[in-house]
């Protein structure tokens, strides 16, 4: 186990005004420090309320409730001194400066608390990157994931495919160093092969059935809306956004870059990608636009098809979707402008999944309702732990 020399603190809880603000104190002076501050020593592991005073004149300070949990029975597995005091900038910064006045004593660099619970064995890595998410969290499918994660649901896989490996490579041992003794090593090779077959399967299954969607929890599902120019893509974004985050003009080739939205729609992070409408074009500004769409086309989990004009959807979808990531299933086809038609928007041309209209807010609602519903579906197919970072999968 590495000995930390260095104790180190800092302010757990969010800067700024609070009822309450939560000073962390982690390593061997921890109990020092508070012995200094407030005379004595407080039970373990038990809420005590005292006056704190600055060491060097015994000025009182704040009323602070304090917890002490000594090692190794604490988040970072050293001594760790928790004040919960008033949460005023200058109750703060006082306690601050009175903790840095110790020697040895230091304020903390970012995520070294989690780093010392790492070099103690209390978290794995992959748990601690399930800690960050879930201070993170701003959806209930992010809070829900990063939660299981951060208690070692992935941590636990991975250990487990770690134990059978050893195991394994251990009978493969056995077996060269008794090739002799016929007794011992009859039936180990194809034990052996079992256990690998096996546990290749559940690799595989694991990198398969979790896909992207452990990823698209943390960063977002990312749908792309894309079509010819002009037909109201920029228009759905911001309906789908309910705010003007786009430039809509009657002028083709109105959207040259790709314009981001982020939103939460069914409890899930979604980010919504605007794009340059597809087209021959001879402006090199447009050009590059194109080549973006296309860019994104080909990492989007779900995308937008529009066209005002289904008579010639097939050619132009059909085309750019060729290079496009997600299976066909994922691509819907909508007829924008659904106003401009006499038919009502429940009667839809052949080939088209939806109809909408911008303008008159028809069919915005079902296409939201249907992203909830594929977002749902995704989340109860999840029953194994998922891969959240790119990392997991290297
Ligand atoms: N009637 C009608 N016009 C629309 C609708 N959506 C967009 N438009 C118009 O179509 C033109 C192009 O819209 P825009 O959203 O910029 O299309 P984009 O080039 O695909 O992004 C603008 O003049 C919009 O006012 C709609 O649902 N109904
Ligand atoms: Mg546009």
């Amino acid at each position: 186990m590495p000995q930390f020399d260095e104790t180190i603190f800092a302010l757990a809880s969010a800067s700024g005004r609070a009822g309450v603000a939560v000073l962390r104190i982690s390593g061997p002076k921890a109990s020092y420090v508070l012995k200094q501050m407030i005379g004595g020593l407080i039970e373990p592991r038990k809420a005590t309320l005292r006056l704190l005073r600055d060491p060097v004149n015994l000025d009182p300070i704040d009323r602070a409730l304090l917890l002490w949990f000594p090692a190794p029975s604490s988040f970072t597995g050293e001594d760790i001194v928790e004040i919960h005091c008033h949460g005023s900038k200058a109750v703060v910064a006082k306690l601050l400066s009175v903790l840095a006045g110790f020697a040895d004593v230091r304020l903390a660099d970012p995520g070294e608390f989690a780093r010392r619970a790492f070099e103690h064995g209390k978290m794995d890595l992959t748990a601690i990157e399930g800690l960050a998410d879930l201070i993170n969290a701003e959806t209930e499918g992010q809070r829900r994931q990063a939660l299981r994660q951060s208690e070692g649901a992935l941590g636990k896989l991975y250990e487990s495919w770690r134990e059978q490996i050893l195991t394994a490579s251990a009978l493969v041992e056995a077996m060269i160093d008794f090739s002799d003794e016929e007794d011992v090593t009859q039936g180990v090779g194809a034990k052996v092969h079992l256990m690998v077959g096996a546990l290749q399967v559940s690799i595989t299954d694991h990198l398969e059935s979790s896909g992207r969607r452990g990823e698209q929890m943390r960063d977002g599902f990312r749908i792309v809306i894309a079509g010819a120019p002009n037909v109201g893509k920029s228009s759905l974004l911001n309906s789908l956004a309910n705010r003007d985050a786009a430039i809509v003009t009657s002028e083709p080739g109105t959207t040259r870059d790709v314009i981001e939205v982020h939103m939460t729609i069914g409890g899930f992070l979604v980010l919504v990608m605007d794009t340059a409408g597809i087209r021959e074009t001879t402006g090199i500004v447009e050009q590059e636009g194109i080549k973006r769409t296309i860019d994104r086309l080909s990492d989007a989990d779900l995308v937008l098809w529009l066209t005002d004009c289904p008579e010639m959807l097939e050619d132009t979808c059909l085309q750019n979707l060729s290079h496009c990531e997600p299976g066909p299933e994922n691509v819907w086809r909508i007829l924008s402008k659904a106003d401009l038609r006499e038919q009502s928007a429940e009667k839809r041309p052949n080939g088209i999944d939806l109809a909408i209209s911008s303008k008159t807010n028809v069919g915005i609602s079902t296409v939201i309702t249907k992203i909830e519903d594929l977002l749902e579906t995704q989340q109860d197919r999840q029953s194994s732990p998922l891969i959240t970072r790119a990392r997991h999968r290297t």
